[in-house]
């Protein structure tokens, strides 16, 4: 007998539990070991949820003030903190990372997406003008109403603050939400749902639905008639269905996909800023985040000394147990995932890849063995045409090019089908600004990496993603904008 705790489902205010549903099993990465059972959503629970967040628009909910909701974001916020080591340690069961990860940036932003988008919501206004016709005055105005009952679909490598990121925006606006958690990483999930019932949000803004994506409840749910909207985070393909499941009844998708992002390294870099940055933009989160860096373009000149140094970092990483100080390395978050990531290191050989260091399992001992563990990979000398240079890996590995010009690294930068993100590391102010502007992605830091301010509009052109959301630009998506006529 299974004595764990299960993770549940939430519909109308209250985890639900029950016969009939099926289980599947928390896997913890670390070590392979069952965190507990998992109840899966039926299609009647996907139903119920969906109903329970239209009823709830439909009551005072869909009529509170932006003020009200406002506060009760920030309790929301504040609970988190409260409750700080129960998410953090729900968090690395789940996902395996370090502490020293988790704890600055996992539960933190989970927290802070809440204070951001009341925030937001606060201080919107709407736009007024002024119509001079041949019989009158007239005036029109904007007001933002919610989108009704939106469907939010996670994914595994940052489950809370992705997770938050979303629902913060949607309840703000005054919307009404049923989260599809990743399969992979409930756990954080389950515990938001008990703090909404904690700080009195009303039953049926927040339904939580667990289990997997396709003829599953991730795509029962997208498929359901009464949702009025999607916002889908994960691989560009599963956007690919689910927007075959919102093209029935025209639904609206806010889209946050796959990356093949580039770190381009000029000769005039502060070489000791780059080579932190891009270690930190390869390895961390054991290369899990959309945002990451898989193709590092090095200026001929200094191609050996980076690729050199880089090597040396990643032989620096020290993997362990999440909370023994000092690790900044975990797992990949599945058998699965690393299985996939494995693929790619020996499709990186059998290209012809130098493996300038890692491409294998390290043997971790201390029980972690049966854990998904996997070794920082860095290659060199492939063409540009090789899948370790083309595909979407998300996992801690990187190839390294060297280019002799501003074109060429443009070209070969722009060369993809995905468009997230991209570093440029430079001390030429004129070529950071002109380079910036030439790449084709939704984010481009310049001499830093994955630094945020939850204002900014955050998304990716092309295969990664359609929409912007963050700051004010979140509410082009969770709110209708309609336009009121008075003739005066
Ligand atoms: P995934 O696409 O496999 O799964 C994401 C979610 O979609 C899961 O909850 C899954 O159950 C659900 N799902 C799968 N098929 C579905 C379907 N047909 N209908 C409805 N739901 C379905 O992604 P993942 O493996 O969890 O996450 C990794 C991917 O996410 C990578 O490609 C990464 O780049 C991307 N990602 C992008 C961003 C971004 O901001 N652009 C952020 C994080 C992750
Ligand atoms: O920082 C964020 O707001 C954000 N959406 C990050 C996405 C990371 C992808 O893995």
């Amino acid at each position: 007998m299974n004595s764990k705790p299960r993770v549940l489902n939430f519909i109308d205010g209250a985890f639900v539990q029950g016969e009939g549903r099926d289980t599947f099993p928390n896997v913890n990465p670390i070590d392979g070991s069952l965190n507990g059972l998992v109840e899966s959503a039926t299609r009647e629970d996907v139903d119920r949820a969906v109903q329970a967040a239209r009823r709830a628009m439909r009551g005072p909910w869909g009529r509170s003030s932006m003020a009200e909701r406002g506060d009760l974001l920030h309790r929301i916020a504040d609970r988190i903190i409260e409750r700080f080591d129960e998410f953090l340690a729900a968090e690395v069961a789940d996902t395996g990372k370090p502490h020293s990860l988790a704890s600055v940036i996992d539960i933190p932003r989970g927290a802070a997406n809440f204070k951001s988008f009341a925030d937001v919501i606060r201080a919107h206004g709407d736009d007024a003008y002024h119509t001079h016709t041949p019989s009158g005055l007239a005036l029109n105005y904007t007001v933002r109403a919610p989108r009704g009952v939106v469907a939010v679909v996670c994914p595994w490598n940052l489950p809370l603050l992705l997770m938050t990121w979303k629902v913060a925006p949607a309840l703000a606006a005054g919307n009404a939400v049923v989260v599809k958690p990743s399969e992979e990483t409930p756990s954080t999930t389950a515990l938001l749902a008990d703090v909404m019932r904690e700080v009195g949000l009303p039953d049926g803004v927040f339904n939580v639905v667990n289990g997997f994506g396709p003829d599953a409840p991730g795509q029962w749910l997208c498929e359901h008639p009464d949702v009025d909207a999607i916002t889908f985070t994960g691989e560009s393909s599963t956007g690919e269905a689910i927007m075959r499941s919102a093209a029935s009844r025209l639904r609206d998708v806010s889209f946050e996909l796959g990356g093949k992002n580039p770190a381009l390294v000029f000769a005039d870099c502060d070489l000791d800023a780059a080579l932190e940055g891009t270690t930190r933009s390869v390895f961390a989160n054991c290369g899990q985040i959309c945002l990451q860096t898989e193709r590092v373009y090095v200026h001929r000149s200094i191609f050996d000394e980076f690729t050199e140094r880089l090597t040396a970092s990643a032989a620096g990483l020290v993997r362990g147990r999440p909370e023994v100080p000092g690790v900044d390395m975990g797992p990949l978050v599945s058998q699965g995932h690393r299985d996939k990531v494995l693929s790619y290191y020996a499709k990186a050989r059998a290209e012809g890849a130098e493996v300038r260091f890692g491409g294998g399992v390290p043997v971790m001992g201390d029980g972690l063995d049966g854990g998904f563990w996997i070794e920082p990979t860095i290659w060199t000398g492939l063409p540009e045409t090789a899948s370790v240079v083309t595909d979407e890996i998300f996992g801690p590995c990187c190839h390294v090019q060297p280019f002799d010009d501003e074109d060429e690294v443009l070209h070969m930068a722009n060369d993809t089908d995905y468009g997230l993100a991209a570093s440029v590391w430079t001390k030429d102010l004129s070529r950071a600004h002109r380079v910036a502007r030439e790449l084709e992605v939704g984010i481009c830091w310049v001499n830093s990496w994955y630094l945020r301010d939850l204002r900014t509009p955050f998304g990716g052109a092309k295969r990664s993603g359609i929409g912007r959301e963050g700051g004010h630009y979140s509410l082009d998506f969770y709110t209708e904008l309609r336009n009121i006529c008075v003739a005066l």
